[in-house]
């Protein structure tokens, strides 16, 4: 079972796996378009859109005038409207909705329609948006001990700034939605969204109809990484306006371009940080300063801002801490979760802290990261005791494992007999808090049928994202059942089936829908087995299934699966089951900024190695070895998967993924020639992965840990493999912490004196 390959695998081979743009459409569908704003910030003065809804096949042009409830789709803040009001905020904000008989169409209709905006000032940078008090909330800090009064006790204190750059999420799939009529003033909506809930609340809202009109259905998204768990909405829900209003399916699928531009990204970062150690190297006291880059919206940037400040201090204790986190407003489209939602701009900037202050004393980051890792009964600065610690199990493994002291001497050996190239190694631990920050997030459902002949059909509130996510569903309700995965169906993700969820996200979708799966499924096998007893004449607690079939005391019975499903049948038993799972133990309370919101973490630690060509600025990874925190993997193929891709991302968002701005707000990084991710040549060639032996963790789906985020943030370890390589090269180097750090600050820092 452990061994078994993610269910899309053939359909996506072959192509046959269906997304939203594969849907067979309706006749009469129509084609949507947004015209989004030219300008970054302004007052409309004049928007013409009538001669381009004179052109033949535009059948109507939407613009804000025409919504019936709320022109509102801000999720955790009131702050977004579906289309620009008298005034835009960023460029890309939808401001008018094209509606035409094809694509080509509603392009052309887009080109003609004119737009006249009194340019107001423009923001970019976070910073520049604190010193003018433009903010989408109240900071908020957490603190743990009393840093002002510790850093007098400090032998070594060091201050730096910091900086990380924004990431596009890229899904292969665009974001898309298509809308259908459906009866009495109903639509259904299949959106390629992370949240089907959110988009469901959001087009009731915006239509003024209750949320019971809206089913959304979701087949699968060809990857969202955090970038549909948000910003899915606004599409779907422009095109169930145009359905609303139209009464004909309607269709939006975001070309690449469009995308690229309207969308959010992660959020860029400017920190702060202050550093106290004592002479063993014990950090005493860490300050921070986060000035998180939101954009022209809050979206989700207050929980991302949240998600910072818990993982601050990544894998260490500390025993004062002081965070802070400035949610900006800027006139950027409004940024969005992405894979790790705010955890890597905290790691970061901590590990850029240890690495400064091993610069200035002259050790090695390696000896102050050893000396401060966590451990069981240590207070986390937000309250929570760490139980089940695995940082220092980890970092020991990894370190023992894979022969660090070799590997770092072959490092010494290479750089002293080489001039023009040097190799970096970096060490790289992560802790990751699971469960949604937000505790009342933290629930799911899952509906099972079995039918008469034996086969099951699974709806939960997961979305599958690529993730696997299905598979991982499909094996549990296997397992119990003790049926062949080919008896088993997964079921769209939809709103009428499973309600009220919370977005697939926060690397706990397997967590919270498998474990309400495992419910459901255990509450029926219990009925089952009532009904196998009186036919067997046996008690209950003697019987159990095994490969379609009763056994009683491990032998096996004249009562096959199928069997016992007809019978169960004719004694009218409930072969369908809906089960709620809540997560235990959890909670926050914000006005004291103390609790225990995680269920667990997640833990281990890469070593980078880098080598640098010094006359060209560029580098190669030599290897990254990991030793990593699966808990007790339920599916080892799909959780090595994960850890690869949240690894490229991570390496990629520190070493390539330059996003750019220009000052008046426009993206210059808008197509793939200007915006390089990561491709087969950018990972090492020598990747590996060995699980950490622990005894996984009661809060996880069969003891199996959450896996989506947390190796995300193994990639940091690359920034820091570059610039001890850079400073091998040259000792004039001052240390800087702007990330990505890409071929040509390397080649910067290479030779400045
Ligand atoms: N989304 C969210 C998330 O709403 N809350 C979270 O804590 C979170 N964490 C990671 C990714 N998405
Ligand atoms: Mo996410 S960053 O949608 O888990």
């Amino acid at each position: 079972m452990n061994s078994i390959k993610n269910i899309d695998s053939f359909g996506h081979v072959r192509g046959e796996s269906l997304f939203v743009d594969d849907i067979i459409v309706q006749q009469n569908t129509l084609y949507g378009l947004v015209f989004d704003s030219p300008k970054a910030h302004g007052t409309i003065k004049k928007l013409d859109i009538a001669k381009a809804e004179a052109i033949e096949g535009v059948i109507k042009i939407f613009t804000y005038k025409d919504i019936p409830g709320e022109n509102q789709i801000g999720g955790i803040i009131p702050d977004e409207p579906l289309l620009a009001d008298n005034k835009v905020h960023f460029v890309g904000q939808p401001v008018a909705f094209i509606v035409a008989t094809s694509d080509s169409i509603a392009k052309k209709a887009r080109a003609i329609i004119e737009i006249e905006i009194e340019e107001l000032p423009i923001i970019t940078e976070a910073k520049e948006a604190a010193a003018k008090k433009q903010f989408i909330n109240k900071p908020r800090t957490f603190n743990l001990g009393n840093t002002s009064k510790a850093f007098g006790d400090c032998d070594y204190v060091f201050e730096d700034e910091v900086f990380t750059n924004g990431q596009e999420h890229l899904y292969l799939e665009t974001q898309g939605a298509y809308a259908i009529p459906m009866e009495n003033g109903s639509i259904k909506v299949t959106s390629s969204t992370q949240g089907p809930t959110q988009v469901q609340k959001a087009i009731a809202k915006v239509l003024g109809i209750g949320m019971h009109h809206i089913e959304v259905d979701v087949i699968r998204l060809g990857g969202g990484f955090g970038g549909k768990e948000d910003q899915a909405t606004p599409w779907a829900t422009l095109a169930a306006l145009a359905t609303y209003l139209l009464k004909k399916p309607v269709k939006l699928i975001l070309n690449r371009h469009d995308d690229l531009r309207m969308t959010g990204k992660r959020h860029p970062y400017e920190s702060n940080f202050k550093i106290g150690l004592s002479k063993e190297l014990k950090i005493i006291a860490f300050e921070a300063d986060f000035y998180q880059n939101a954009g022209a919206a809050a979206d989700l940037s207050p929980a991302v801002a949240e998600r910072t400040l818990f993982h601050a201090t990544n894998s260490y204790f500390v025993k004062n801490v002081k965070t802070t986190v400035y949610s900006c407003k800027t006139n950027l489209p409004p940024n969005t979760a992405f894979r790790g939602f705010g955890g890597p701009q905290g790691m970061f900037v901590i590990e850029a802290a240890i690495a400064k202050a091993a610069h200035e004393i002259g050790v090695t980051a390696k000896e102050i990261q050893e000396a401060n890792l966590i451990q069981e009964n240590d207070e986390l600065p937000y309250g929570q005791i760490m139980t089940q610690a695995e940082a220092v199990n980890s970092w020991q493994s990894t370190i023992k494992k894979f022969n660090y002291k070799k590997l770092a001497s072959e490092v010494e050996t290479f750089n002293n007999k080489n001039k023009d190239f040097k190799k970096g190694i970096a060490l790289m631990p992560i802790c990751f808090g699971i469960s949604f920050t937000n505790t009342p997030m933290n629930h799911a459902r899952a509906l099972v049928h079995i039918y008469q002949d034996g086969t099951v059909g699974i709806s939960t509130g997961a979305v599958e994202m690529g993730q696997s996510v299905n598979t991982k569903m499909l094996q549990i309700a296997a397992q119990i059942f003790a049926i062949h995965p080919d008896k088993i169906k997964l079921e769209t993700t939809n709103t009428t089936r499973v309600a009220n969820t919370s977005p697939s996200a926060a690397s706990s979708t397997a967590d919270l829908n498998g474990k309400a799966l495992l419910k459901a499924c255990s509450a029926i096998l219990e009925r089952l087995k009532i009904v196998a007893a009186k036919e067997l004449k046996v008690n209950e607690k003697e019987l159990s299934l095994q490969n379609e079939w009763v056994y009683i005391n491990s032998k096996k019975s004249s009562l096959s699966w199928k069997a016992l499903i007809a019978n169960a049948m004719l004694e009218r038993i409930a072969l369908s089951e809906k089960s709620h799972y809540v997560t235990p133990i959890i909670h926050f309370d914000k006005t004291t900024e103390k609790g225990h919101p995680f269920a667990y973490h997640v833990y281990g630690t890469a070593i980078i190695i880098t080598t640098v060509d010094c006359t060209r600025g560029t580098y190669v990874f030599d290897s990254i070895k990991i030793v990593h925190d699966y808990g007790k993997s339920m599916n080892q193929g799909i959780d090595l998967g994960q850890v690869e891709g949240a690894l490229a991302q991570g390496v990629g968002w520190m070493t390539m993924e330059e996003i750019a701005y220009d000052k008046k707000g426009n993206l210059l990084s808008n197509a793939l020639s200007t915006y390089k991710i990561p491709d087969i040549f950018s990972i090492a060639e020598d990747i590996e992965v060995i699980p950490l032996e622990t005894d996984g963790n009661e809060m996880a789906i069969l003891k199996s840990k959450a896996v989506g985020e947390p190796p995300l943030m193994y990639g940091i370890g690359a920034y820091f493999a570059i610039q001890n390589a850079i400073k091998a090269y040259n000792p004039n180097y001052k240390l800087k912490f702007h990330a990505p750090l890409t071929p040509e600050k390397v080649l910067m820092s290479l030779y400045e004196n």
